[in-house]
């Protein structure tokens, strides 16, 4: 059956702010106490959905979550109204209440890890939202996650969801950050492909030294079992060691790949020949590589312009775009080097910059935005097509914004009862308008 590459969107929350909660991520780190502006972080997400809607493209919107989340902060001792609970974790930690205010859940691509169905072994979509356990604010992510993931996917029969792995470091997961799916047709079984920061029970790999490696090879090997794959249908890489300390925290922040193209940098793995000859063998000898040399793009420049942080996007009509963020417009080098390549005989066609300034002064690019769920013609008709993007949705959800969101938010104001009092609003209306139904832990209680 024929199928079809769909992206869905986080939309972002309401809190979108900067508290610079992610070490490792130097954008979230050099950002901290500046402030944000949620409404126009909202509005940059939904453009380049629906920019990739008006090409043609499959387009779904992935809800985000109820922050603050007072739930674990009552969880973490904080007692008496909500209110009591925000003015005394405002007081005695103003850092706690920071990491549970965060909208981190619009980088989608660490949502989960996804199987599509021409991969598994039941024949179903596998899904399981990633643990995030290296950093607190994003390990209190995937419970709601695989509530939104069921609501959106919510068909038994074509879609298939797993719990999140156990919430230790041993099986750190970031989900599609670190993994790429590659093919010759969307429909044919394809080569899952995992990357990992460091093994947990294997102590003699190389680990990076300055930042944490937050994806483990046991989180991989244990996402690959569940959703049922076969052993000639994944590969397995260790990222270089010394790009994590580089900054490179997910390794869609130096590689990016679509059905036969893996478009990297030549420092991105450890042992990067092995690696492109085990992808090379795995698809069967038709496989092409796209590494920039150091000598073009630095690490350097790649981590402050997030080129690789592409979207690496088959058109209906076969050419291919990559997806960028203004920022490498902006870095001379790394344009220089991308009008080359589009004007060269490369694979890749087209380039179409976006401003996701918001989005990426946290570490977001616009692969980081997006989780890819590729589908045949019946699982595209089984989703809940509510979460589709279309000209209605797209003008319901930039009502919604406009109605809702706030133009400037600081951590001082993570504290003010009125915040949550909006978000819970905007977060109620939001699973009327995608028809979600109760996914927020306020509307379950
Ligand atoms: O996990 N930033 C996110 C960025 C995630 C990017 N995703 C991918 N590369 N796929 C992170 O580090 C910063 C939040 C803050 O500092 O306020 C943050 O969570």
């Amino acid at each position: 059956m024929k199928a079809f590459e769909a992206n869905f969107d986080g939309l972002v929350g309401p809190t979108h702010n900067y508290s610079g909660l992610s070490f490792g991520n130097v954008a979230s780190q050099n950002n901290q106490a500046n402030a944000s502006n949620p409404k126009l972080a909202a509005r940059q997400g939904l453009a380049k959905m629906k920019a990739l809607h008006d090409m043609g493209m499959y387009q779904g919107v992935l809800a985000p979550q109820e922050r603050p989340d007072i739930f674990t902060l009552r969880r973490l001792g904080f007692t008496g109204s909500d209110a009591e609970v925000l003015t005394a974790a405002a007081k005695q930690a103003p850092r706690i209440l920071a990491a549970c205010c965060s909208a981190s859940s619009m980088w989608a691509a660490n949502a989960a890890t996804v199987s599509p169905s021409a991969d598994t072994a039941d024949g179903r979509v596998h899904f399981t939202p990633a643990n995030l356990t290296n950093k607190f604010h994003r390990s209190i992510e995937h419970e709601t996650t695989g509530r939104i993931l069921q609501a959106t996917f919510n068909d038994d029969k074509h879609f298939a969801h797993h719990p999140a792995l156990p919430g230790v470091e041993h099986f750190g997961d970031e989900g599609a950050a670190n993994h790429t799916r590659f093919c010759h047709e969307y429909g044919e079984a394809g080569v899952e492909f995992f990357v990992y920061g460091r093994s947990a029970f294997d102590g003699s790999r190389p680990e990076p030294k300055k930042y944490p490696a937050r994806h483990t090879l046991e989180a991989s090997e244990a996402v690959a079992r569940s959703h049922g794959l076969s052993a000639k249908g994944v590969v397995y890489a260790q990222q270089n060691p010394d790009v994590i300390d580089a900054g490179v925290f997910h390794n869609d922040v130096i590689a990016v790949g679509n059905r036969d193209l893996l478009f990297c940098h030549e420092q991105a793995f450890l042992d990067q020949a092995a690696v492109k000859q085990q992808l090379t063998e795995a698809m069967g000898g038709r496989f092409h590589v796209v590494e920039v040399p150091d000598s073009r793009v630095s690490v350097q420049d790649a981590v402050q312009s997030y080129l690789f942080n592409s979207q690496l996007l088959s058109l209906p009509d076969g050419r291919t775009l990559l997806v960028i963020p203004d920022e490498c417009r902006n870095n001379e080098r790394v344009w220089s080097y991308l009008s080359e390549l589009k004007a060269g005989d490369s694979p890749i066609d087209e380039l179409q910059v976006f401003d996701l300034k918001q989005s990426m002064s946290n570490g977001g690019g616009p692969a980081c935005l997006r989780l890819r769920v590729a589908m045949n013609e019946a699982e595209l008709n089984a989703f809940n097509q509510s979460t589709r993007m279309s000209e209605s949705l797209f003008a319901a959800l930039n009502d919604w914004v406009e109605c809702h969101y706030r133009d400037r938010l600081m951590e001082s104001d993570l504290a003010d009862p009125q915040l949550l009092m909006e978000s819970r609003t905007a977060l109620d209306e939001l699973t009327q308008i995608l028809g979600l139904g109760s996914v927020y832990p306020f509307q379950r209680v």
